[in-house]
């Protein structure tokens, strides 16, 4: 029988809300049953050896298993980071003691990114700063990308953002990766996967229709587009309109709410109020600033 080749993934949260590693947990095709201890794709095995939410293991035993895989694999894991690292406040996140000292996230981070295979910034606090990053900032809060730029290290950063991200924009890029290589599976300007942020939310709405014919909600629960309730569509790049959430069954436009433009960089501050008219001059700067990134 071919050997099956074990492909170590260790995943670190920052400060988030664990909603990234839930909706890992959510993902129904494949299942997560057969992502964690079956072939991902024909030959590989995602071993998964450090993800707190759900490992039963706890105290120096787990943090030496971060430790013997960047020892033993330089090169050879995938890091996968949710949640934002803060670079003002540092004991804001931390993972770990050291003697007496509580260890930084973004120490561990930059400690494992560096001699990763790949760095997978899940969520949009791990891809740009998120929720935690939003005005003022206090804690200083950053993604992974920006991380690793301050730190020099240039290991690949694919960014998986969505506030949470859908399961298969991890799973699927982590099977194309295994099955393909690293330089096989397209991004962004931003580091994402254009198989999943190639189209914007307001190309594949259902409610389109309903746009352009100037059928606009006004309320909630009303029929129409919901341009005039905040809808941020136009400006968001994400398949949820065609791929939907909870195994098919919904997505946010489809039960009524705006998309708030969760994928973005400019997700929560510039993208807010969630539920105001996104207002002409913001959408220009949006329109050149993805003509500016052609
Ligand atoms: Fe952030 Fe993850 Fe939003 Fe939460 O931890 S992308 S707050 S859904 O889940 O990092
Ligand atoms: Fe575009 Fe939003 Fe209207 Fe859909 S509901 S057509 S995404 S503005």
């Amino acid at each position: 029988m071919a050997e099956i080749v074990e492909i170590p993934v260790v995943w670190l949260q920052g400060a988030g809300c664990t909603g990234c590693a839930v909706s890992l947990l959510n993902s129904f095709s494949p299942s997560i049953h057969t992502v964690l201890l079956r072939q991902l794709t024909p030959g590989k095995h995602v071993n998964l050896r450090f993800l707190a939410t759900v490992m039963a293991g706890q105290g120096q035993q787990v943090l030496d298993v971060l430790a013997d895989t960047a020892r033993t694999r330089p090169g050879g894991y995938v890091l996968v980071v949710e949640g934002s690292v803060q670079l003002t406040h540092p004991m804001f996140a931390t993972l770990g003691e050291e003697g007496e000292r509580e260890v930084p996230i973004y120490e561990k981070a930059t400690e494992l990114a560096r001699s990763a295979m790949a760095v997978v910034g899940l969520g949009t606090c791990a891809a740009f700063g998120g929720i935690p990053s939003g005005a003022p900032n206090p804690t200083g809060a950053v993604g992974m990308a920006e991380l690793l730029a301050r730190e020099g290290i240039e290991t690949p950063v694919i960014n998986i953002p969505g506030c949470p991200p859908h399961p298969d924009w991890l799973v699927g890029s982590l099977a194309a990766v295994m099955r393909y290589g690293l330089e096989a599976v397209e991004v962004d300007e931003i580091g994402r996967p254009t198989m999943y942020y190639g189209k914007l939310v307001h190309e594949t709405c259902p409610r389109r229709a309903d746009f352009d014919a100037g059928k606009f909600a006004k309320a909630f629960g009303e029929p129409g587009c919901l341009y005039e309730l905040g809808c941020k569509g136009p400006v968001t790049y994400a398949d949820c309109p065609t791929r939907m959430w909870n195994s098919g069954t919904n997505w946010c436009v489809g039960a009524g709410s705006p998309c708030h433009g969760c994928v973005e960089p400019d997700f929560p501050d510039r993208l807010s109020p969630l539920y105001k008219k996104i207002d002409q001059e913001r959408l220009e700067i949006f329109r050149l600033a993805g003509e500016a990134a052609k």
